[in-house]
């Protein structure tokens, strides 16, 4: 077809080339939308004021309701309709609104816009998922965390929707609805809800070799991350990155939490289901309200285009990882969320993320799975958000202004003025045109990529190794970590109620990743793994590294305690100026120390004075804290230990391997729940000062790892 003849030069976009955005670009963008009832008067849709909420309309007092009653009907009739789909996968999340600020670094490697100038904020919207449960399930359940970015730059929005782990479960999209169908609550019931420990999950995973090297991922402790702030994030697929020169680069991306990596105990996790559904989600609104907010470095693997074939595995494949030791993270950027949204539908629920909406100088590769996923979002979207018009919902919007000749549908909000809705047009002036491509003009070229083949449905042999990095992965991990994922196969497969399909997984995929896991599993179960691996050569593969240290959660700790909870347990006769002190130290570290007492009425403090309660013990449970101090006083001590959550308490904190410091008499209430005095982890004095230092650095720790093995003796 003939070029356009209007095609838009260079310098004469009127009013989309000088187009810059701020950090504050989509907050402003917003304002428009939010609504603030304060000093209003209520009134219905129409305008129409109401004089009386608490009564519909009847013929008589106790008569029937009147179907005149406008007012009533239009309330009902809304109410009737609040609910949409939640999310297919991915239902229960939280966001945050932030920025996103390149380092001098970025530019090397893209055209992109946001990559250009260390000076320039581009705003951010970020969503946090769990994938399975539905919207209202609980956070910290064993699952894959989403991490999904949406970037309102200048040359429009770029939406990283990646995951917490750094691989999938299936090579090829194909076989995505099989998978959701296996891991949600099984059809015939519901059942189970946010989990993956029941049959469909097991017998699909077992009957599919690809998917071992992300199952592990997932038994590890990594499915329950202590904080979003404390979570990794992953593009998963390969990308391409394309620079100023039009030279293209593959590229992974990850995100790197400042805070540390780490998270919570398997019986931890659990009891907070019930303890605290909401506890990833209120932590971040929580911290990000005192202004403790998210950071993350956003880090690229570069592999040149000539280096496409050197590895023993297929880059285009997602069940696989580059190692960091191989192709180290380049940070080209930090993120911080700073933002809680005004209003949870329209924001969090509302967001749309697609993978396939990219900027100019960021491209996709052959990944199977990618291509997938490029049609499924904005399907899905659809339905879920009613039609095609869901990009003009505030919090999809670009910032960036688009104009195009796309026209109608549902719910249709902009008001396109001019005659002509095709292109190319004379009648209104050939408005709006096409820009060129290229880094100094901006239209979007795609990848120039030579594509010669035969139509074929097939997988690619270099697709075939399933093992070889499940095993990595496995040689990385530290004792304590390895322990935790034997464990947690051996609980997802108690749930599993078919033998054939625990023997499949004890006898089949277990010993390919490591004979000894599949051993104690095996013994776990009374089932006899076998002493050599079962797979086939080519499944078993090869990996050039034997274990990758970043692959362990324990290689990226906190190091510090800044943004921890510590429980400062007090009930009355409390030496009060300890629980001063233990509070003003752990703030000047950064952390928060509170005070936890029997009931929220205040604490009488032996000193005279009194001291109100953050919490008390049933309230602010110890699986809602990172580590406990035992305020000293000889009644406050007594009476903590004479009851039974004061007990309780400790010995769960102790399960959970925090580190537990006693001032005073407070040891008394750790001999009284039957706690060592003498342990690592454990810190004794006559005042906080003391302690403070040797507490504060196994905190930074994040928990007594020593303890692992002896804390499951404590049967809170
Ligand atoms: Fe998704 N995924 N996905 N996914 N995904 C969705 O889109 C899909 C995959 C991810 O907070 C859905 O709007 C296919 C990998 C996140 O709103 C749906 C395949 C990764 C979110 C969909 C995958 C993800 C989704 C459901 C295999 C990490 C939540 C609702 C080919 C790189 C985003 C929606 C949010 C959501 C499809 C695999 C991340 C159905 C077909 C791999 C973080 O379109």
């Amino acid at each position: 077809m003939a070029k356009n003849p209007h095609t838009n030069p260079n310098s004469d976009g009127p009013h989309d080339q000088d187009f810059k955005t701020t950090e504050h670009s989509k907050s402003e963008n917003l304002e428009k939308y939010r609504s603030d009832a304060e000093g209003h008067d209520l009134r219905t849709n129409q305008g129409i004021r109401i004089s009386d909420n608490h009564n519909s309309l009847k013929a008589g007092e106790r008569g029937p309701t009147l179907m005149e009653d406008f007012i009533f009907r239009e309330k009902l009739n809304h109410f009737d309709n609040e609910r949409i789909p939640e999310r297919i996968v991915h239902a229960r999340g939280a966001a945050a609104h932030g920025y996103f600020q390149p380092y001098q670094e970025a530019a090397r490697f893209s055209k992109a816009g946001l990559f250009q100038d260390p000076g320039k904020k581009t705003p951010v919207f970020v969503r946090f998922s769990t994938v399975q449960g539905s919207r209202g399930s609980n956070d910290t359940v064993r699952d894959v965390r989403g991490f999904a970015t949406k970037f309102y730059t200048d040359e429009g929005n770029w939406d990283l929707v990646g995951n917490d782990m750094p691989v999938f479960f299936i090579q090829d999209a194909i076989k995505f609805p099989d998978f959701v169908h296996a891991v949600k609550p099984e059809p015939h019931n519901e059942i189970p809800q946010g989990q993956s420990a029941h049959d469909t999950f097991w017998d699909f995973v077992s009957l599919m070799p690809e998917s071992t090297h992300m199952v592990l991922w997932t038994m590890s402790d990594r499915a329950f991350p202590r904080h979003y702030r404390n979570m990794e994030g992953f593009g998963v697929h390969t990308f391409r990155l394309i620079d100023k020169q039009g030279k293209a680069r593959f590229a992974k991306f990850h995100w790197k939490p400042l805070a540390g990596t780490c998270s919570l105990i398997w019986d931890e996790a659990q009891k907070l289901w019930g303890r605290d559904p909401d506890f990833n989600r209120r932590n971040m609104w929580d911290d990000i309200e005192n202004g403790d907010f998210l950071e993350y470095e956003l880090g690229v693997q570069i592999v040149e285009e000539e280096d496409e074939h050197k590895f023993d595995f297929d880059l285009l494949d997602p069940t696989k990882l580059i190692p960091e030791e191989q192709v180290p993270v380049i940070p080209i950027g930090k993120m911080v969320l700073n933002r809680n949204p005004d209003n949870y539908f329209a924001e969090t629920e509302q967001v749309a993320y697609n993978p396939a909406n990219v900027v100019p100088g960021i491209d996709f590769t052959n990944d199977p799975l990618l291509q997938g996923r490029l049609f499924s979002y904005l399907d899905t979207q659809m339905l879920r958000l009613g039609g095609p018009n869901f990009h003009e919902i505030p919090i999809n919007q670009p910032v960036a202004p688009f104009h195009n000749n796309q026209r109608d549908s549902m719910h249709r909000q902009t008001i396109n003025k001019g005659q002509a809705s095709y292109e190319p047009n004379s009648i209104d002036g050939g408005w709006p045109r096409e820009t060129p491509a290229g880094p100094e003009n901006g239209g979007y070229e795609s990848y120039y990529e030579r594509v010669d083949a035969n139509k074929v449905r097939a997988r690619s042999a270099s697709f075939g190794d399933h093992y070889s990095q499940a095993t990595l992965f496995w040689n990385s991990q530290t004792d304590v970590e390895k322990e935790h994922i034997i464990a947690a196969y051996t609980f997802e497969l108690s749930k599993v109620e078919r033998p054939w399909i625990r023997e499949r997984v004890i006898k089949e995929i277990l010993p390919n990743i490591d004979l000894e896991l599949a051993r104690r599993v095996g013994e776990n179960h009374g089932i006899e793994a076998p002493s050599s691996k079962t797979a086939p050569a080519d499944e078993l593969g090869t990996s050039s590294q034997a274990d990758s240290p970043a692959l362990s959660l324990m290689a990226r700790l906190p190091g510090n305690i800044k943004y921890r909870k510590v429980a400062i347990l007090a009930a009355d006769g409390v030496d009060g100026d300890q629980v001063a002190a233990a509070k003003a130290k752990l703030e000047a570290e950064g952390a928060q120390g509170m005070v936890i007492a029997p009931s929220m009425a205040p604490v009488k403090a032996a000193n005279g004075q009194t001291i109100t309660p953050d919490a008390m013990l049933n309230g602010m449970p110890s699986v809602t804290l990172d580590s406990v101090i035992v305020a000293g006083g000889a009644e406050s001590v007594k009476a903590l230990s004479q009851s039974g959550q004061g007990l309780y308490y400790v010995q769960e904190a102790y399960k959970h391997l925090k580190a537990i410091a006693a001032i005073g008499e407070g040891k008394d209430l750790l001999s009284a729940a039957g706690i060592p005095a003498q342990e690592e982890g454990i810190f004794l004095g006559a005042t906080v000062d003391d302690v403070f230092t040797p507490f504060t650095e196994a905190m930074g720790k994040h928990r007594v790892w020593a303890r692992d093995a002896k804390a499951n003796m404590m049967p809170a």
